[in-house]
């Protein structure tokens, strides 16, 4: 059986200022487009099923536009695939608080050939095609110390659905990480994983694809990573990574200001932008490590405005001596070896808020990013204008 793996398309994905021709925010074309591509390679593939594990939405409640849009690009699918089976979990950005608000996902089991689980851990039979999913939406991850996980045997193909992040997985630690004995096991001919961003590979057969683009908390994290799909054949266990093209994402080699001029600083932010092959469009961060506050104000203006302007959105990362790491000339603070991982506070911020438990109507994102914001003004960072 070849089935064709997506998660974490995060429709309804918003970020920076910056509108298409149709006013629409950019970013949320980006996440659109993206889709559209991941979801025009799998009907290429024809595979016998089509899964999506999470976060198909940013949101509880995701406006019109992307409703409307997934609803569309779900129904061409599933009328070109001739209705065969595509099921959908839900993950924790579409997952409302409460058991009563229900959620937006029931809209998409009335597309043909389309099975949703997102309250609790269900187990769903796909006769034609001799298979049991056994379905653990973001809900249903609370219920697994209590429930036993195990394949039905009177299938011939068991695929195990899981949105939640393994222990193990990310380079942060969890508050509660999913117990990974219990999860990663042979007996499973597949184990669709979602929520983790990056192209994951558990063990052979438990795979997580990783975002469609990039939409992170922190995507430099992502930067340079590839974003796509998976097609895996549960006879070999084995699996292929299908990329999707996205908007490029740059994370410049940080500039040392601790001993150069104004001049020479305005100089490197202006070549390492220029020495990027593909900075027009681009999400491009620049790092500037041990800035006096004198130094600030004679970054140049204009230059800055310039970058600003040709790439889709240019953030100009400042961060005086205390905060940043001392690269190269610079002497290293005492006890501080290991300074050039070490992060900064916005950082901090960003790996502690993303696990942090938080009523599920408040949009983390944006709580997220308001922080960082707050933390970065403090920080000295120059103002973004929009
Ligand atoms: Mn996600």
């Amino acid at each position: 059986m070849r089935v064709a793996h997506l998660s974490d398309v995060h429709l309804g994905y918003r970020a920076y200022s910056r509108t298409n021709e149709h006013g629409i925010n950019q970013r949320e074309a980006d996440v659109m487009r993206a889709f559209r591509a991941a979801l025009r390679a799998v009907l290429q593939a024809a595979p016998d099923l089509v899964l999506l594990t999470g976060d198909l939405f940013h949101s509880v409640r995701p406006s019109n536009h992307s409703l409307i849009t997934a609803y569309r690009y779900l129904l061409d699918l599933q009328t070109q695939r001739r209705g065969a089976p595509l099921v959908i979990i839900a993950g924790n950005h579409e997952t409302p608080r409460t058991v009563e608000s229900g959620c937006i996902l029931a809209l998409l089991t009335h597309l043909p050939g389309v099975q949703v689980v997102y309250d609790q851990i269900t187990q769903i039979e796909l006769p034609a095609l001799d298979a049991s999913l056994l379905c653990i939406p973001a809900r249903g991850v609370g219920e697994l110390e209590q429930r036993i996980i195990e394949p039905n045997p009177r299938f011939r193909w068991n695929l195990l659905l899981l949105h939640g992040l393994l222990e193990g997985v990310t380079p942060f630690a969890l508050e509660r990480p999913i117990d990974r004995q219990k999860i990663v096991r042979e007996e499973w001919d597949y184990i669709a994983l979602g929520d983790w961003h990056l192209y994951t590979q558990v063990a052979p057969n438990a795979l997580y694809p990783g975002a469609t683009e990039f939409t992170s908390t922190n995507i430099w994290e992502e930067a340079g990573k590839p974003k796509g799909w998976i097609l895996y054949e549960t006879e070999s266990r084995t699996h292929e990574f299908h990329q999707v093209p996205t908007r490029p994402v740059y994370d410049l080699m940080p500039i040392d200001a601790g001993e150069l001029t104004a001049a020479e600083l305005n100089d490197a932010i202006e070549s390492r932008a220029n020495a990027l092959e593909g900075f027009e469009g681009a999400i491009v961060r620049q790092r500037i490590y041990n800035l006096l506050p004198e130094m600030r104000g004679q970054i140049d203006g204009e230059l800055i405005r310039e970058l600003k302007t040709r790439a889709l959105h240019y953030h100009l990362d400042l961060r005086p001596p205390q905060l940043g790491f001392r690269a190269g000339r610079g002497t290293p603070p005492p006890d501080d070896a290991e300074s050039e991982a070490r992060l900064t506070l916005v950082d901090e911020w960003r790996l502690f808020a993303r696990n942090y438990p938080l009523p599920a109507d408040l949009d983390r994102e944006q709580f997220i990013e308001l922080g960082a914001r707050y933390l970065e003004t403090r920080s000295g960072e120059v103002p973004n204008g929009a």
